[in-house]
């Protein structure tokens, strides 16, 4: 076990990557599903380390010693690492999570400002769980420690785990979801102290250069004691310096290349079209999101409805699967985003769908990767039209998928992603239904040739920067950070 504990490495990010919940009298592991929590947990198990993060699973305290901790993978012999759980209260999950960080935070980094709900508890909220977070990392560091906090949730950390340990270590920090200009970052509530949270870190990741250079702008323009060095993206302060620079997330692309090529693949797909009534021999578009109105997922269904009212020929031959899974329903944004969905996917079937045929099959109810892989794998396009995305891992996720008998994306240009791969695909703004509806048509009548072209191209871009290439180079740049701080 202490092999684990001894190294140098401190994940620190609002969600775990196992969880332990009670089925039953039994406790069951839910294993990391999402691309970024899986991802690290591959790193953190090569490494070592320990990792800290919110125990939310209704048995997480069964399993963890008397400081909070607990081995993981829970099966593995060796390659472990150390989970540190922290436990937030019910009315701190409201206000810091739910609160600061999803009502304040995400709309205003999103740019959505009409979206914004602030209180005084939400904040005071976020600076305490910051502050447990920071206390629990500066009692487990030394001067050789890597600190490496994920997203939005911790934008006070890195300058509190300074100010609470006498020890010098190098402190990284990736944030995951946009930076917006200072016009917009203006209407942060306690904005200036965000920043100067951020400030305490050596290193700030972003996924792009644009929202870097929002970031250091947001800095020069609200923080007087910061000096910024626009091109070479650091700021200069009296007592350190913060190197400012994008990492481009990847996808584990072979994983699900893999996957989706596999002989299994043809039946989970051919299972999910059973359960909901699609032809297999038909046309078939696919979307995947959180239910979130950053998504433009009402965007996209606007486009459907106009599609079938131009397009008559494609009624009855030509399907939209919608993979909408809930998230922070308590917020009433978000309710409201699932019930404009859910009306809008009621009134295109209505209009169009016949006996044998609904134009939008809608599914929000757990999928699980291997059916999801299937799904990329046979649908003819991929829709991803998000108003506002940090990257987006979907558009991603679809290419890694198309190794044999390609489909087409469609992407929006506000997404990271189509900073890198914006050629090769239809590109769209998600407002602009007419044109939207015909890029998805575009999309569905593009020759074999055409879509054998563009995908090759687009393989290759996210094979090239995989999920192990982004943790590698920015391991390497946090090496980096760390050797000139330490003046080695
Ligand atoms: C934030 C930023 C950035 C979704 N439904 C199911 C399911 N998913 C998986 C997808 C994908 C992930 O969830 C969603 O990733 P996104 O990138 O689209 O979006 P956010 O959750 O908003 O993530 C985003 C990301 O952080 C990483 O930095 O790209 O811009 O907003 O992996 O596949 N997976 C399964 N079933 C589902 O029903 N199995």
């Amino acid at each position: 076990m202490s092999e684990s504990t001894d190294s140098k490495y401190l994940v620190v990010s609002n969600r775990e990557p196992y969880r332990h919940d009670w089925e039953g009298d039994d406790i069951t592991v839910d294993r990391p599903n999402g691309g970024l929590t899986s991802g690290l947990d591959g790193a953190m198990r090569r490494l070592g380390g320990t990792w800290i993060a919110w125990g939310d699973g209704d048995a997480d305290r069964e399993v963890v010693d008397d400081e909070n901790r607990v081995q993981v993978p829970p099966d593995a012999d060796e390659n472990r690492y150390t989970l540190e759980r922290v436990w937030l209260s019910e009315e701190e999950q409201e206000n810091y999570y739910l609160g600061f960080s999803n009502q304040v935070l995400w709309p205003i980094c999103h740019a959505a400002l009409t979206k914004m709900e602030s209180e005084r508890r939400h904040w005071e909220a976020y600076r305490e769980v910051n502050r447990r977070f920071a206390d629990t990392v500066a009692e487990r560091v030394d001067e050789e420690s890597v600190v490496w906090l994920q997203d939005y949730h911790f934008g006070l950390a890195p300058s509190m785990i300074r100010e609470q340990t006498e020890h010098d270590p190098a402190i990284a920090h990736f944030w995951h979801i946009p930076w917006p200009g200072p016009d917009t970052f203006r209407a942060c509530p306690h904005g200036e102290e965000i920043l100067r949270g951020l400030l305490g870190n050596d290193l700030l990741g972003f996924h792009v250069d644009r929202y870097c250079e929002n970031f250091l702008r947001c800095v020069d323009e609200l923080i007087p004691m910061a000096t910024v060095d626009l091109d070479a993206g650091v700021v200069h302060q009296p007592d350190g310096r913060l190197t400012v620079r994008s990492f481009p997330l990847g996808v584990e692309a072979d994983r699900i290349q893999e996957q989706a090529a596999g002989s299994a693949s043809h039946d989970r797909f051919r299972e999910f079209a059973d359960d909901h009534g699609i032809d297999t021999e038909g046309t078939l578009a696919l979307g995947v999101d959180r239910l979130d109105y950053t998504k433009g997922i009402p965007e996209r269904l606007q486009a459907l409805e106009r599609l079938f009212e131009e397009q008559p020929d494609l009624r009855e031959s030509f399907t939209y699967v919608q993979i909408g899974s809930e998230s922070r329903s308590e917020i009433p944004a978000y309710e409201a985003v699932q019930t404009e969905v859910a009306e809008a996917v009621a009134r295109i079937n209505d209009r169009f769908g016949t006996d044998d045929w609904r134009p939008v099959v809608y599914e929000t109810g757990y999928v699980s990767n291997e059916t999801l892989y299937a799904l990329y794998r046979a649908a003819d396009a991929a829709l991803v039209s998000p108003i506002r995305d940090g990257m987006n891992l979907v558009a991603q996720e679809y290419v890694a998928a198309q190794a044999e008998d390609p489909g087409a994306l469609v992407l929006s240009e506000q997404a990271g992603i189509h900073d890198r791969i914006g050629d090769d695909v239809l590109s769209v703004t998600p407002q602009n239904t007419d044109e939207f509806a015909s890029a998805i048509h575009e999309a569905l009548a593009m020759s074999d040739k055409e879509r054998e072209r563009r995908m090759t191209s687009l393989r290759r871009e996210i094979q090239r920067n995989d999920l192990e290439s982004w943790t590698e180079t920015m391991l390497d740049e946090i090496a980096v950070v760390d050797a000139s701080r330490h003046g080695r």
